[in-house]
């Protein structure tokens, strides 16, 4: 890393910690992680037989002074070949709340220091084994609530963002280069470099981080989830689409105007989006102090809502309800003919400017892949669909260091252009422009950079 001096203000010491590392309680097995130069000492202690080769697994004894405490498989990791780049021992111990945690105490007793939220994963940012983004995503691994997060973040893991990142920090470094070039040797002779080529070149650098930076929409909603709301008039049948679409029983379903009180919330995993269904109360106008309670909470989604079903038996609750969302949200809207077993749809809100329409019947679960599809077409088309190779942008981190990178390097344009600025000072922007690139893979300025990405973190990761 080039910020070896940040590195080593932050390295908490050389000290050696331990954690357990998979969650509390009950299961049938947990992994407590020690790391540090004197890993293997404290380990050593405690274990027996000590395991003859790194990286194989072997059934050991662990116990403390007094008494055994587990039977459990270790395998030890020497620096730098482990996850944080010391030496590492990890146990695999018996699960519950008294097991792991008698083997941490026992650790800590021999002089181990009880890790810190991501302290881990912190340490192979130190020592170079993970850059920061690497990090995030491990981060974002663990807290993946979709498909479509869990392989954003693996990519992510894998480098892909990083090596992006990377190159497009590599070709402003080229370009800052070609502009020295010619302010140092104006007089060579090969001539002048024609400024044509610079201008293309930062053209397409800025076209490629514009590229990346279009992907932050779905980014975000890969990582947040999107937000549908499911709105119209009571009885329309809003929540029996809800559970239907659910695949299970969550709302009560009535035969009673106005039963849902509040809002009702539940991910639906299409593999491509996590959609968050909200199941709205009725748009009725009520005096029903709870009811009006539900239908704020509804109002606060719909306002939230990246698309909204309007749910509709005829004509006039499509139109009131379209109408009604119109009036709180700028999200697409998909026309919803309920109950298609009972009643026959001749109304389709042609006249609506709908997103589509369509008829389902939640009763014989008719229409409900065709409304999926639906959903997921209206989020590509609104929020972009991130397609091949390109990676993800998933935090405002990302978007924000990107942004700043584009409007360097547009500010480098116009001078460059119009000449206004001395070749000296455009390519301070472009140098600017890198160093924003370099911040946000981590290799200079990390101490603040890392202090945000970890505080998020768990203890053990
Ligand atoms: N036949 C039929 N009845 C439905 C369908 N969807 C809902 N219903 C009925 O319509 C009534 C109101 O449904 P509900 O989901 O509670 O409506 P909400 O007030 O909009 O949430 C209930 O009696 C449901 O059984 C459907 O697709 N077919
Ligand atoms: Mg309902």
């Amino acid at each position: 890393m080039s910020g070896g001096g940040a590195a080593s203000r932050l390295a908490v010491g050389d000290d050696t910690i331990v954690a357990l590392a998979t969650a509390p309680g009950r299961g049938a097995i947990a992994v407590v992680r020690l790391s540090g130069s004197d890993a293997f000492r404290i380990a050593e202690r405690h274990i027996a037989p000590w395991p003859l080769s790194p990286r194989s697994a072997e059934l050991c004894e662990f116990s403390d002074e007094s008494r055994r405490l587990d039977q459990a498989i270790v395998t030890t990791f020497v620096a730098p070949m482990s996850f944080t780049g010391d030496d590492v021992v990890e146990i695999s111990t018996h699960g519950g709340n008294v097991v792991p945690a008698s083997i941490v105490a026992a650790l800590v007793s021999s002089g181990a220091r009880q890790a810190l939220p991501g302290e881990f994963t912190r340490r192979a940012v130190l020592n170079g084994k993970l850059d920061i983004l690497q990090a995030e995503a491990i981060g974002d691994l663990i807290d993946a609530r979709s498909r479509a997060m869990q392989s954003v973040a693996l990519s992510q893991l894998d480098g892909g963002l990083s090596r992006r990142l990377v190159a497009l920090r590599d070709d402003l470094i080229h370009l800052e280069a070609l502009i020295a070039y010619d302010i140092d040797f104006p007089e060579e002779d090969d001539g002048p470099i024609v400024p044509r080529r610079i201008e293309e070149a930062a053209s397409r650098s800025v076209d490629a981080l514009e590229a990346l930076l279009a992907t932050a929409p779905a980014g975000e909603i890969i990582r947040d989830g999107a937000v549908i709301a499911i709105a119209g008039p009571p009885n329309a049948g809003k929540s029996s689409l809800f559970n239907a679409l659910l695949g299970h029983s969550r709302a009560i379903v009535t035969e009673l105007p106005g039963t849902t009180r509040d809002a009702l919330e539940a991910v639906v995993d299409t593999g491509r989006w996590p959609l968050r269904l909200v199941d709205t109360a009725g748009l009725r106008e009520t005096d029903d102090r709870i009811e009006k309670l539900g239908i704020e909470m509804s109002n606060r989604y719909l306002t939230a809502a990246h698309v909204v079903l309007a749910c509709a038996e005829d004509e006039r609750g499509l139109r009131d309800t379209v109408a009604a969302v119109r009036a709180l949200s700028g999200a697409a809207v998909i026309g919803v003919g309920t109950k298609s077993d009972l009643v026959s749809h001749s109304y389709q809100g042609t006249d609506l400017e709908l997103y589509s329409w369509l008829a389902v019947s939640a009763e014989l679960g008719r229409g409900l892949p065709e409304l999926i599809a639906e959903i997921e077409q209206s989020l590509a088309s609104s929020h972009g669909r991130p397609g091949g190779d390109l990676p993800v942008l998933t935090r405002t981190r990302h978007r924000q260091a990107i942004a700043l990178a584009v409007a360097e390097l547009r500010l480098f344009q116009s001078g460059w252009k119009e000449e206004r600025l001395p070749a000296t000072v455009a390519s301070v922007h472009l140098r600017t422009a890198a160093a924003a690139l370099e911040e946000l893979v981590g290799s200079i300025d990390v101490d603040d950079v890392l202090d945000r990405v970890f505080s998020s973190f768990c203890v053990g990761k």
